[in-house]
């Protein structure tokens, strides 16, 4: 039904084909005689292109013709992946173009991965941020999405020897969804000085001057909504040169070598996306990007807002940013300057118009995650930025002080200033006194920020200030794209695709949990996406995988906190348990391909050391003849978007086993689950939420509980350490140098035998491995294991991002959807 709202359509695969000739022999330079598969890529890609083009620029006009509030969300990071695939299936013409590819000799999911991922992001918070455009444009809001147009990616990750190596991540030659857009530029200064002076009515005013102008040049990235007419923006900021009066004073005296090298000092500024996962580390040209966005971003919006003529105070009435992280918390300050200085209002005017104006996303508890900039260095970098920072932080305190009198230790524990050496300006600090709203991703994080990270917060302000909006997925690309043929089975028994706008329709699969048919089909796909990861697998690093064995799959960033090394350790013990049973026993243990994929912070060095350990054990196990098909280990090089959707859809059982009280919320989780896979995790993130929808007879739980760590780790350190006895079998073949020489792991052991074991995988051993081999009871009985599947797929409703968005729609932007009548 959906079909009468899409764009202008090819009508056939015969219009398609001329479009896609059309392209490659004029817009390409090509001929028809050698187009290969590339080619046919993006002839393909410009063809659908041309299509969301069309409904981009009525979105535009129509959103500024009714004029109503518009949400900006700010972030560092979108974790795209691939467009083709979304645009066609988004746009709903990928049958005609499946057909027309065909009558030319390709094969559409060929040609689908001759693309690049746009890999914008680290991990869980840039492809919450992609979900978030795909759910607000399949949604209708007026939405516009604000980052920055990085010319490398996240690094690709290859294994030498068992080692990551970094790869540097060039994406943006022939990039055909970016449309630069040269004639919206932005001039953004840094350093210089601040200068005082009174203005016209006496009152001091401040002015920033000289310094050095770095231009902001937009490359708008289209976002089409699925089955709507909404084609939202994604406007991306690249850094270059200013061609203004400045640099060519330098060039006119005489100073060519130097002038040309300040220029390409401009334009690192977006040159690499920063490869830290939750670790912050203070450089300044990380600083010079969030400011240089941040700026770009605020003067963009700004001037949108003055077109309408409207009065300031109507600001908030007409734009919600939602800040993702504390990464954009520039923002606030870069508005209160512009309100201040350059438009002239008065402080608590401009500051109320910025607090209405705000909303702010926390996605960790992590403390070596809580961004903090030195004094010295903001002040260098931004004078007036940091004064007006003492102006809201002087302002807040003595509103504190109002409330709470004679209570310094409040005082100081507020401070956005830390009385450090050198001081520190706490970003998450000024994110909660400038927003209205601040929200965790999950219920447990939410509730951790109010009774920990935030408590002092919750006093001065009250708890509504702070909420929790449980993360969520896109099923378009997360279910309907990744895995096309449980998308076509769900929508046969239910009628129709509504399910992918309805994500609660999903409830109506329980009647056919009995229905033999049913069954049998929703196995047999289970089976051929195993087969679809068996081949890639096979491909990629030469290991033959059974897909009748048991798929256990941890994918996602390489982190202690994650604890990809209680997954290695649980595999060594398996592996050990295989190797001293007799044949007959053998004969009993379902066999398992344990499956690992992430990346490393480069500079993270146990978190390198963990993938270092998963593949030596890998190379013992693989070749290991006591074991066979027993037990497979894995790692699929350079984990990403792209790879998740064909990795997502054929796992038996994944892992999300963070210790408890760290993961704020997980997202992959909710993928695993909506593709029919089980879990294995902690009580932690969303995970706690997933269990509550699904039921806890269909997860496998495990491990102690977020309450309980703070004693534990007071315990490793005052009282006595004891290694859980089967974690020190497994210790001990590692220091036999089973998997290489011992002393490569030494680090890794040592953190959890003699540093204090801070993420408890001593505790959690034992409670992981019982786990596990229920795991392996419960996959014995296919028709239990089935239900539990099945059954899980239908209660998963709650985690599209469809319903995330409109939460915070209500409960945070106070934004309507724009739907257009025909
Ligand atoms: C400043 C360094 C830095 C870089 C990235 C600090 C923090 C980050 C991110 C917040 C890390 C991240 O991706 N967090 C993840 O966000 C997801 C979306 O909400 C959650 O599902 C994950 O639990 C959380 O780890």
């Amino acid at each position: 039904a959906w079909r009468k709202y899409s764009v202008s359509e090819f009508g056939n695969k015969e219009e398609f084909e001329k479009e896609l000739v059309r392209h490659i022999e004029t817009t390409l330079a090509r001929s028809m005689y050698n187009c290969d598969e590339h080619a046919a890529y993006s002839g393909t890609a410009l063809a659908f292109r041309d299509r969301l083009i069309i409904e981009w620029n009525k979105t535009q006009q129509r959103q500024t013709f009714t004029d109503q509030k518009r949400v900006y969300y700010l972030s560092l990071e979108f974790l795209m992946g691939r467009a083709l695939d979304n645009a066609m299936l988004n746009v709903g013409m990928k049958d005609a173009a499946r057909d027309g590819l065909h009558d030319l000799g390709f094969r559409v999911e060929d040609v689908v991965e001759q693309e690049h991922d746009a890999a914008l992001g680290n991990g869980g918070l840039g492809r919450l941020a992609a979900c978030f455009l795909d759910s607000m444009a399949t949604l209708n809001y007026p939405a516009w999405g604000y980052g920055l147009r990085y010319r490398y990616g996240i690094f690709k990750q290859e294994i030498v020897n068992g080692y990551q190596m970094e790869v540097p991540d060039y994406w943006l030659d022939n990039n055909p969804w970016e449309f630069p857009r040269h004639e919206i530029t932005v001039d953004i200064q840094f350093y210089g000085r601040v200068k005082n002076y009174q203005d016209e009515t006496g009152k001091i005013a401040h002015s920033w001057e000289d310094g050095e102008i770095v231009q902001a040049v937009a490359y708008d990235v289209p976002i089409p909504g699925y089955g709507t007419k909404t084609t939202n923006n994604l406007r991306l900021w690249s850094s270059k040169a200013s061609s203004g009066e400045f640099d060519f004073q330098k060039f006119n005296a005489g100073d060519y070598e130097s002038a040309v090298a300040d220029q390409q000092t401009a334009e690192t500024i977006s040159a690499v996306l920063y490869p830290n996962d939750n670790l912050e580390r203070g450089k300044e040209l990380r600083l010079k990007q969030q400011y240089f966005w941040c700026a770009a971003s605020l003067f963009d919006i700004v001037r949108r807002f003055k077109k309408t003529r409207r009065a300031w105070n109507e600001f908030p009435d007409q734009v919600a940013i939602q800040l993702n992280d504390t990464h954009p918390t520039l923002a606030i300050v870069e508005l209160q300057r512009i309100l201040l200085d350059k438009e002239g209002l008065e402080w608590d005017e401009a500051w109320n118009i910025v607090t209405k104006t705000f909303g702010y996303t926390n996605h960790t508890v992590l403390p070596e995650a809580l961004e903090k900039w030195s004094v010295p260095l903001m002040q260098n970098l931004l004078p007036r930025h940091l004064q007006i920072i003492y102006d809201i932080n002087l302002l807040f305190l003595q509103s504190v002080e109002k409330r709470f009198p004679q209570d310094r230790e409040l005082l100081s524990r507020v401070s956005i200033i830390e009385e450090s050496h050198p001081k520190m300006v706490r970003m998450a600090y000024i994110a909660i006194i400038g927003s209205h709203k601040v929200n965790g991703v999950a219920e447990l994080h939410s509730d951790l920020l109010k009774t920990t990270l935030f408590k002092d917060f919750v006093k001065i302000y009250g708890p509504d200030r702070f909420t929790n909006v449980t993360n969520g997925v896109t099923p378009r690309r997360w279910l309907h794209q990744a895995n096309p043929l449980l998308s076509a089975l769900i929508a046969e028994k239910l009628g129709g695709h509504e399910f992918l706008t309805d994500l609660t329709l999903l409830d109506k699969l329980e009647a056919f949990v009995d229905d033999k048919d049913f069954r049998d089909e929703w196995a047999h796909i289970k089976t051929m996406n195993k087969l679809r990861l068996a081949k890639f697998i096979k491909r990629t690093t030469g290991h033959a995988v059974d897909p009748n064995s048991l798929f256990d799959v941890q994918v996602k960033r390489i982190h202690e906190y994650k604890r990809q090394q209680l997954n290695i350790f649980g595999v060594i013990h398996r592996y050990l348990s295989i190797k001293a049973m007799s044949a007959e026993e053998k004969k009993k243990v379902v066999p398992r391909v344990s499956i690992f994929g992430g990346k490393a912070a480069p500079g993270y060095w146990m978190a390198k050391t963990i993938i270092h350990l998963i593949n030596k054990v890998a190379d013992v196990v693989n070749k290991d003849p006591d074991v066979g098909n027993l037990l497979k280990v894995i790692f699929i090089e350079d984990y990403n978007v792209s790879k998740a959707e064909i990795i997502c859809p054929a796992s038996d059982i994944s892992e999300h086993i963070s210790t408890a009280g760290t993961e704020g919320s997980g997202t992959s989780n909710m993928k695993f689950v909506m593709n029919g896979g089980l879990i294995i995790g902690t009580c932690d993130g969303a995970n706690i939420e997933i269990t509550r929808e699904i039921g806890e007879s269909n997860i496998f739980l495990f491990g102690n509980l977020a309450e309980d760590v703070e004693e534990l780790r007071h315990r490793h350190f005052y009282g006595s350490f004891k290694l859980d006895p089967q974690l020190e079998k497994v210790f001990t073949a590692i220091k036999g140098n089973m998997f290489g020489d011992a002393a490569d792991f030494s680090a890794l052991t040592a953190s959890i035998e003699e540093h204090g074991d801070y993420y408890l995988v001593s505790d959690d051993f034992n409670s992981y491995i019982t786990t596990h081999g229920m795991v392996d009871e419960a996959f014995k009985n296919k028709e239990a294991w089935l239900a539990k599947s099945i059954t899980s797929v239908a209660r998963m409703g709650f985690f599209s991002t469809d319903r995330v968005i409109n939460e915070y729609a209500d409960s945070i932007w106070n934004v309507e959807p724009l739907v257009v009548k025909d």
